[in-house]
């Protein structure tokens, strides 16, 4: 069986990996449809070759359509994903509009594939770093369940889209020239600095980005008291997360068995060099599916402490990857019929 399956965004940097991912894993679909909002219309993309026009989205658009990809933001989906259930479709949503809604999964595939079943036409894909330390933390969780996360992030320009990474080239360029730098998408020069993640503040002074990781690994993990403490921050990479990570365990956990958990986890990497200092690193991590992990290390101020490191790429595993992936469940599963249409 093949679907009829619509982009909504198609024109972004994870639009763009969307299509190019639904092509390598040769999704059965039929027909794919390339919507965006009406700026971005009539632009040309191409998948399999063929050439496609992005089409502004409408309620029209969505006839016919079996899975809606969408990732043009939270208010975009918030307008546009009710109507798109209403038409028929299932709508993998890769904003942050619907990931706290009790009705809706939130599902990285590697953790939780099993939330697809509840879903009633909308399902949310997580936040790019909730994703990536979500693949490598839930392995060890099942051995032994994880009672602390403590974790500062170092996220690439990416992850505020595709301008935000031609404004960091733009702004190297401009400080190598002795140039003041230019900030449009950033509210400040990341070329050569970095600064805590500008999403907004929340009254308990931590940012939504911060709040998002903790929120979101609680539903994930379906474990709502667990403690997560989180630090994000901007820093002048391209494209690739980073993210140090401290586990607290209710006992010591043996660093081999760490290992040989992580080498044998679905969608994770060991990639340890002691003797070369050779870890994971946001070049070798992009375009790559799996997160890469390594640097695993008994914490020297807590006896049951772990500490590790990773980069994943935000655009694949932490954005269009998983929600292909999702999409893929719902083919395997035979889900793509939502149980019950949500309401506009
Ligand atoms: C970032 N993609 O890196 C995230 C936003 N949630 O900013």
């Amino acid at each position: 069986q093949a679907y009829r399956v619509a982009i909504l965004g198609a024109t972004g940097a994870v639009g763009a990996e969307l299509i190019t991912l639904l092509e390598e894993r040769n999704f059965p679909l039929s027909t794919l449809k390339l919507l965006a909002s009406p700026r971005s219309a009539g632009q040309t993309l191409t998948f399999k070759g063929e050439t496609i026009q992005v089409e502004e989205v409408s309620e029209a658009a969505f006839q016919g359509i079996d899975i809606v990809l969408a990732s043009a933001g939270g208010s975009v989906s918030k307008a546009w994903a009710p109507k798109a259930v209403k038409a028929g479709a299932v709508v993998v949503d890769n904003s942050s509009a619907y990931r706290m809604d009790p009705q809706v999964p939130l599902i990285v595939p590697e953790v939780n594939p099993d939330a697809v079943t509840q879903h009633q036409g909308i399902i949310a894909n997580p936040n790019c770093t909730t994703i990536l330390m979500n693949v490598v933390v839930w392995p060890l969780h099942q051995l032994q369940p994880v009672q602390r996360i403590l974790a500062a992030t170092y996220q690439s320009a990416s992850g505020a889209g595709a301008r935000a990474m031609e404004e960091v080239k733009v702004q190297a360029q401009a400080i190598l020239n002795d140039d003041p730098p230019p900030t449009e998408i950033f509210p400040y020069p990341l070329a050569f600095n970095l600064f805590p993640h500008n999403s907004d503040l929340n009254a308990n002074g931590y940012c939504t980005e911060e709040m998002k990781m903790v929120q979101e690994t609680r539903k994930i993990f379906n474990a709502p008291d667990l403690r997560v403490s989180v630090t994000c921050v901007r820093v002048p990479v391209l494209r690739a997360h980073s993210e140090a990570i401290n586990l607290e365990f209710s006992q010591p956990f043996p660093i081999e068995k760490a290992r040989t958990i992580l080498q044998d986890s679905p969608g994770v990497k060991l990639v340890e060099d002691w003797q070369a200092n050779y870890f994971p690193m946001p070049i070798d991590a992009s375009g790559q599916d799996d997160v890469l992990v390594g640097r695993i290390r008994q914490d020297i101020s807590h006896a049951n402490g772990l500490e590790l490191w990773l980069s994943g790429d935000q655009i694949r595993k932490g954005a269009a990857l998983n929600a292909v992936q999702i999409a893929e469940l719902l083919v395997e599963r035979q889900l793509l019929k939502p149980a019950a249409v949500a309401s506009a």
